[in-house]
């Protein structure tokens, strides 16, 4: 099955919303494999934001996705990263569409709550960013045939 790598950022830590948003993925059948609290530092920041490094707000946004400890989850499921990024939604909160994550939880367009993988081949990249192979459960809930039919297995 397809994995992905989401953040839940110091706008959703900081705010109480963890629970919120790792209920929403529960219950969406979405399965999780690793989750961790970890500090980022501007060295991974580089990394994993290279595609902003050179914007005017990226030494905000790196001090604000510094500004508490974040957590980090590998996420399984068919077609995760395409699902995932849809219940995430746009880039602004403001901009968001409801029932989203961030349509329903952010009024910023940096202060978005969470970072979702957009793509399949960028959720590997990032999943050995910020996870060791360990330490990424080789686990399937005992539920699995009752969130998906058996052809599509
Ligand atoms: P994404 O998180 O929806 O994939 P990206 O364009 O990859 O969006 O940007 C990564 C993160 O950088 C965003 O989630 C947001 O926190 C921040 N960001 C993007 N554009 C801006 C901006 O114009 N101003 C401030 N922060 C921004
Ligand atoms: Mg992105």
């Amino acid at each position: 099955m397809e994995q992905t790598l989401v953040i839940l950022k110091p706008s959703c830590v900081a705010r109480g919303l963890m629970g919120e948003v790792i209920s929403r993925i529960e219950k969406k059948g979405i399965i999780i494999t690793a989750m961790k609290m970890m500090q980022l530092d501007e060295k991974i920041l580089r990394e994993h934001y290279a595609h902003l490094v050179d914007r005017p707000f990226f030494p905000g946004l790196a001090a604000s996705m510094m500004a508490t400890p974040v957590v980090c989850m590998v996420l399984k499921g068919i077609d995760v990263v395409e699902v995932f990024r849809k219940m995430t939604g746009a880039t602004n909160g403001r901009k968001a569409e409801p029932g989203t994550i961030r349509g329903d939880l952010s009024m910023s367009g940096q202060a978005n709550i969470i970072h979702a993988s957009d793509s399949v081949e960028n959720a590997k990249i990032e999943i050995a960013r910020f996870f060791s192979p360990e330490e990424v459960m080789d686990y399937t809930p005992a539920n699995l045939g009752f969130l998906y039919a058996d052809d599509e297995l």
